[in-house]
């Protein structure tokens, strides 16, 4: 029997551009500290060794202190470390696995697969990696090394590749494509007893005994990732066992969710939701915006994010289908007299086409108080002033009396927000039913 951990895709030195800038160094650091999570993992769970399938670095030239800290991390390790170049760190002539400043710092228990030869991890265990040689093999590396592969004498045996199989990548030809059915052959007649994978950053089972780890700590929004996998491989007389565990290790959180904003109560959902996210610090943002706001709620909308950003890693948000209602009960609501007036109604009147103009027109609103924090504060009387004074029936055309009004449910909701309708327990009881529509979005 042998314990070891499958893990891969740690793309050390990796940056993302959507990271703020205080984050980035943050997110650069806990990926080298989910590296020193698992090697403490590895000698809680008694691991003999370790391997990581390919993409150990972002790419070829990451700097100094990447590989350093790194090899600090990698000193948790209790056992051997078996290092794959892949399609971002391969063993080309600018290799950083050849580079003095690797050779001079790598501790003796850190290895590079650097051929197909197998390697004796100890008696009756070995390894065998598959590393890439440039960016672009254009063959499928894996099937040459199978085809000369001879079974193994006795030893339990652990492949060691990178890349996309096959099956799970069936648009398109890839050249590079692991094929599935060869690797099952050897898996089969014992050229090999488990296949770790590396290149797919979610953990995967491709097969029973085939499986991608997925990277330590995410890369992108919707990944299985943060996760290693401890393996125990076993062998009798006429079978081998295999059981796989995934274990998180990671810590920071990519999300990305959509939500359809219409009215106040959607705003509230919307909020509550940004609110009870957990690990803020370590959670970037996806948030796809769609629906209708009038110009008051936009504002609004506009705040919550503009409170909300600080917290999180990072916010990106996609709003190209959430349409902003711009109406002339709106300019009259801020109590905007002369050129201010003036410049709102052409704003306005541009608005409906132009996204500059909208969300200047914004902007004006926010800063002329439009916008205020709407927890537990009736929106009407906190942000309103004097235009709140004016008997309802006598403002402007009434926005569900408007062709946008007929169609979008969301504007009388906030048309009684502006009115002053909503008491602190409306908007409570609103608030209720926003969230239990955000769990079930969510669900
Ligand atoms: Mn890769």
């Amino acid at each position: 029997m042998v314990r070891f951990l499958h893990t891969a895709d740690w793309q050390l030195g990796m940056r993302r551009h959507y990271l703020s800038g205080e984050a980035l160094p943050r997110y650069m650091q806990a990926r080298i500290d989910a590296v020193r999570r698992l090697a403490a993992l590895a000698r809680e769970e008694k691991c003999e060794f370790i391997v990581v399938c390919g993409d150990v670095f972002e790419s070829n030239q990451v700097d100094r202190q990447t590989i350093g800290r790194t090899f600090e991390a990698l000193a948790e390790a209790p056992c051997p470390v078996y290092l794959l170049p892949g399609n971002h760190d391969p063993l080309d002539a600018a290799s950083l696995y050849n580079s003095p400043e690797f050779l001079r710092k790598k501790p003796p228990h850190v290895h590079v697969l650097t051929s197909s030869e197998p390697v004796e991890v100890r008696p009756g265990v070995e390894v065998v990696g598959v590393p890439w040689r440039s960016k672009k093999p254009r063959r499928d590396l894996v099937a040459e090394v199978l085809e000369r592969l001879e079974p193994s004498d006795g030893a339990l045996r652990v492949g060691v590749a990178h890349g996309a199989v096959d099956v799970l990548a069936p648009q398109g030809r890839n050249p590079e494509a692991i094929q599935r059915d060869a690797v099952l052959r050897a898996l089969d007649d014992g050229r090999l007893h488990y296949v770790a994978l590396g290149d797919r950053h979610s953990a995967t089972e491709v097969a029973p005994r085939m499986w991608y780890s997925g990277s330590q700590e995410p890369t992108d929004f919707g990944e299985t990732s943060g996760r290693v996998l401890v393996v125990e491989l076993d062998r009798d007389d006429c079978a081998v066992t295999c059981e796989v565990t995934e274990r998180r290790v990671g810590q920071w959180q990519f999300v990305e969710h959509a939500f359809e904003l219409l009215s106040a109560a959607d705003l509230d959902g919307f909020e509550e939701w940004l609110a009870t996210r957990p690990d803020k610090d370590r959670t970037t943002l996806r948030l796809r915006l769609s629906g209708a706001l009038t110009l008051l709620l936009k504002a609004q909308l506009d705040d919550v994010l503009d409170q909300a950003r600080p917290l999180f890693a990072g916010i990106n948000e996609i709003d190209d289908e959430l349409m902003v209602l711009t109406d002339e009960l709106d300019a009259t609501r801020l109590g905007l007299t002369g050129f201010a007036r003036t410049t709102v109604e052409k704003l306005a009147a541009r608005a409906k086409t132009e996204t500059a103009a909208r969300d200047a027109l914004a902007l004006l609103y926010r800063l002329a108080g439009g916008a205020q924090p709407a927890v537990g504060v009736p929106v009407a009387t906190a942000n309103l002033g004097g235009a709140g004074a004016e008997p309802a029936g006598s403002a402007a055309p009434a926005p569900q009396t408007s062709p946008q009004g007929d169609l979008l449910q969301g504007s009388q909701d906030s048309a009684d927000a502006a009115e002053g309708t909503r008491d602190s327990a409306s908007a409570e009881a609103t608030r209720d039913s926003a969230s239990t529509e955000a769990t079930r979005a969510s669900a």
